[in-house]
């Protein structure tokens, strides 16, 4: 089992960082001691001969015998083409639709100006070294981002991983406390969606009237992979305003989770506030359940293994998911199944599911344990799987879901399963496994996927999914995610990157791909000393 490196180098930037006042972002000028500033610094290196970006929409070809270098230099165009078209367009919206060339209004934050692509995509820029354009995002936000003038229905988890996530990220990484006192109205406008029985959270929160609700499809109930995907975003909050609120409503949603019984150690995909009962026994690895489970092994690697509980809780769920849910192709590809009372329903992954890849090398890599072999093996089948996925279309990118039977392997059938939404779970894994595994295919894999972004989704305006990936010419579906710049693009520059940047060592990535500084172990952690005074701004 390779060993989890520390990094000579981390040790080196504490002990220069611990003597350091918390400094604002000042890229670009001065001597910059700050330590933040060795991202930015590798990151402006590879931008002395960067690619104009330009609107151009034409894919130059011949890409395949770049270096790492160059690749990173393509990765970031690639953002400027993206970011550019979004500020052209739909500056100040959600996000983009990069074929109509307008704001894209009826995305998971509806119409309200909340910039979601500014404040998803902004650490993106900050690592990649793109100043200019890191500071009119950051601009923006302390001028224009009011969450408490939205009057429109919010989902408490999405609002949480892309904006909280976003902003902690940019205060980590910068120091500039805007980010902070932003996070901090973010998280005070949700929390009466946490005024329930249980303290189990709603899943939609209207800022402006502070009125709460379950999603219609849901019954009256909340949904696990959004109650247990606010951990580490919320627990940051407190350490870095000193205000406890914020990790006592994780808190409690953990003590639930911990204590509630779960049949066959698997943990159902709904659950009600109001009775802290389960829901039908509908369990996923994939949308729903997923990132809740993400949610357990991230919060033990990011309070530097302290939160033990949640390590063994991750183990315990992990080994119910596998004996149960892990399938084998009659080819012999692995896949995650979905289960309803105990049973596979269908014979069938989802792209969502493709993060655990990823997941379980971390696990496998942080703790050796009895379960460590099996987690690396499962890990590598698993991104094996996803990357058929891309390998059988005829685009070279995955579908939403594959299926397996006699007759069909790692292929979506139905036609909602054959779009492409622009995610980044496969390459999430490949950015993981390639930084513990060193094996040149992951690389390669991401590549291939660089390649076909290109060809098929990068259009005059930006750059859109796609209808179906298994026709040659694809429509485009007309929409630039936020997460497109916050997930994809990042996991794809880091891919090609060296280890120090953004090093797992110190890092622990949000479900958005926010990263979050470890506790104790990097230097940008941030810790208030006292409750930061934060006005009461709402309004
Ligand atoms: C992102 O918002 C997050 O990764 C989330 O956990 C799942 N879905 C999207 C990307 O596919």
């Amino acid at each position: 089992m390779r060993a989890y490196p520390r990094l000579i180098l981390t040790a080196v930037t504490v002990m220069i960082c611990m003597s350091l006042p918390v400094q604002t972002f000042n890229a670009g000028q001065g001597t910059s001691v700050h330590p933040a500033s060795r991202l930015a610094r590798e990151a402006r290196s590879l931008q002395s001969n960067q690619i104009e970006a330009g609107n151009s929409s034409s894919y130059s070809g011949a890409l395949d015998s770049q270096s790492s270098v160059e690749k990173q230099r393509h990765i970031i165009e690639m953002m400027r083409h993206a970011w550019n078209n979004y500020k052209l367009y739909a500056w100040g919206k959600n996000e983009l639709n990069p074929i109509s060339k307008r704001a894209h209004l009826s995305s998971v934050f509806g119409s309200g100006e909340m910039g979601a692509t500014i404040v998803d995509g902004l650490d993106t820029l900050y690592v990649m070294g793109l100043t200019d354009e890191f500071r009119e995002g950051r601009d923006w936000i302390a001028e224009h981002f009011n969450i408490n003038e939205i009057d429109s229905e919010l989902s408490v988890f999405e609002t949480t991983i892309r904006f909280l996530g976003g902003l902690l990220s940019c205060y980590a990484l910068t120091g500039d406390t805007i980010f902070r006192d932003k996070a901090a109205e973010v998280a005070d406008a949700l929390l009466p969606a946490f005024e329930t029985p249980t303290g189990l959270p709603y899943a939609l929160i209207n800022p402006s009237t502070n009125a709460s609700r379950q999603y219609h499809w849901a019954d009256s109930n909340s949904i696990l992979s959004e109650l247990g995907t606010l951990h580490l975003e919320f627990s940051y909050l407190s350490d870095v305003t000193g205000r406890e609120v914020y990790k006592n409503k994780v808190d409690k949603i953990r003590e639930v989770l911990y204590t509630i019984e779960k049949p066959g150690d698997l943990y159902p995909n709904y659950i009600n506030p109001r009775t802290g009962q389960w829901g039908q026994r509908h369990i996923s690895l994939g949308a729903l359940g997923d990132s809740f489970y993400e949610y357990l092994l991230k919060a033990w690697l990011a309070s530097n293994r302290g939160d033990e509980q949640a390590r063994t809780m991750f183990d315990t769920a992990m080994q119910a998911a596998l004996d149960k849910m892990l399938r084998v192709s009659p080819s012999g590809l692995a896949y995650l199944a979905e289960l309803k009372y105990g049973w596979v329903i269908e014979e069938k992954m989802e792209h969502l599911s493709c993060f655990a890849g990823g997941m379980f090398a971390l696990a496998a890599t942080t703790l050796e344990n009895s379960f460590s072999e099996r987690y690396m093996d499962v890990a590598r089948k698993l991104t094996h799987t996803c990357h058929e996925s891309y390998f059988r279309s005829e685009t070279k990118l995955g579908p939403e879901a594959f299926r397996f039977s006699n007759a069909v392997e790692a292929r979506a059938q139905k036609s909602d399963e054959k779009v492409y939404l622009l995610r980044p779970e496969t390459f999430e894994s490949y950015f993981i496994m390639w930084r513990l595994t060193k094996e040149q295919k992951y690389r390669d894999w991401g590549w291939e996927a660089v390649q076909a972004l290109e060809k098929h989704c990068r259009v005059e305006g930006g750059y859109t999914g796609l209808t179906n990936v298994y026709h040659q010419n694809p429509q485009g579906d007309d929409v630039q995610q936020s997460y497109f710049l916050a997930e994809t693009l990042k996991y794809l520059y880091l891919l090609f990157s060296d280890d120090s940047l953004l090093s797992l060592d110190e890092w622990v990535f949000n479900t958005e791909a926010h990263p979050l500084p470890i506790k104790g172990k990097n230097p940008l952690y941030r810790m208030a000393s006292t409750p930061v005074p934060i006005e009461d701004n709402r309004v």
